[in-house]
């Protein structure tokens, strides 16, 4: 048993451990777990006994009645007492611990919408998945454009709810470079089970080039590529197929160029004002026949990005006969700032 909790890589039940709350939490937890194995053999085990024990031998085998027994009532009463207030104060100190992020940690937006992350960066840059530097505090600050979802990293046993209009906050430090599993453990509708994302954590050398990248990773791709990969990585296809079928948002082939009608009886043919509305204030005009759900993806998504999906669009698009953008309009191209 002790060989069991000494070992912090092969836990029972639980991943190994890869933050500073490792240690309390898995301590804490395999207290109370061995704690109640211990309690229950020893129970069900005088529990037979004495079942067997003093069980009737004969029909006028009638027992003496109960009598009172101070030491028997302290000896049932003061150690569970103690028990249950060392789980309290080791939880409570844990529980201390992880409210309070430690001050000048990094600080990470998360938004969580139906049944995507995304993950905003004070520089600047914007990701579907959580990047981190290893052994550094990172702050997160939660919150939700739909539902209530909960972000959950088994291997940081960090847990926190993403309630939308409020902001909760959770922070955990990395101790071991890899990738961890990021769950959304509050149901949150149809597509629920695959909001899943990861948590990248680099050493901080290669954190900074990663956020140097994130920061423009469009640069270099072409449009209608940038396109496909906002559909696939920033969950659009949850929603849109690519094939004709409407999923819970209208399909996106041969969108581009259609006349769209709306659930306000007006129609409008689906240009690039069009689609760009449509990604940051998608309640504006809501498709006939969908619900108002697409949460909107104002200040999550880049311009150039928008710019992406409309080329993207057009390239599926039976409707449109036009040219395609070949290359992303850079920085270089903005007028100069005066
Ligand atoms: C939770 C589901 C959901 C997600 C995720 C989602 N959408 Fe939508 N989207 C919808 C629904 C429903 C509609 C139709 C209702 C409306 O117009 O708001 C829609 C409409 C649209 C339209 C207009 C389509 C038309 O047929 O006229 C565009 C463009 C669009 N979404 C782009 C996106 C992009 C880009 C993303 C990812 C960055 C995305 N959507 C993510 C549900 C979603
Ligand atoms: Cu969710």
């Amino acid at each position: 048993m002790l060989a069991i909790l000494a070992q912090t890589d092969k836990t029972l039940f639980l991943p190994p451990g890869r933050s500073t709350f490792a240690g309390t939490h898995d301590g804490l937890y395999n207290f109370v777990l061995w704690m109640s194995v211990f309690w229950l053999v020893l129970i069900a085990g005088l529990l037979v006994y004495f079942v067997i024990k003093y069980r009737r031998k004969s029909p006028h085998d009638v027992p003496e009645g109960p009598t009172h027994s101070t030491a028997i009532e302290l000896g049932w009463t003061l150690p569970p007492l103690i028990l249950v207030m060392i789980i309290f104060v080791w939880g409570f100190r844990g529980f201390r611990d992880m409210n309070q992020a430690p001050n000048g940690a990094y600080q990470v937006i998360v938004n969580a919408s139906k049944w995507n992350w995304s993950f905003t960066y004070g520089e600047g840059a914007n990701a579907s998945q959580l990047h981190v530097p290893v052994d550094t505090p990172i702050s997160l600050v939660l919150t939700s454009s739909d539902v209530i979802h909960s972000f959950f990293v088994p291997e940081f046993r960090v847990k926190k709810d993403a309630v939308p209009g409020r902001y909760n906050k959770a922070w955990f430090q990395a101790t071991q470079v890899g990738e961890y599993n990021l769950f959304c453990t509050e149901y949150c509708g149809k597509s629920h089970s695959q909001m899943i994302s990861k948590v990248v954590v680099h050493t901080k050398e290669d954190y900074a080039v990663w956020l140097e990248k994130q920061m423009r990773w469009w640069e270099g791709e072409k449009p209608a590529d940038v396109g496909m990969k906002v559909y696939t990585q920033r969950g659009c296809k949850q929603c849109h197929s690519l094939d004709g079928v409407d999923g819970d948002g209208p399909s996106w082939k041969d969108l581009f160029g259609s006349t769209r009608s709306f659930a306000d009886g007006t129609t409008r043919v689906a240009d690039e004002d069009y689609i760009r509305e449509s990604i940051l204030n998608p309640g504006s005009q809501v498709v006939a026949g969908f619900d108002n759900v697409m949460p909107t993806f104002q200040g999550q998504i880049k311009d150039p990005e928008v710019t992406g999906v409309i080329e993207y669009l057009k390239s599926i698009s039976t409707h449109y006969e036009g040219a395609v953008l070949e290359v992303m309009p850079g920085a270089a191209e903005a007028p100069p700032a005066e």
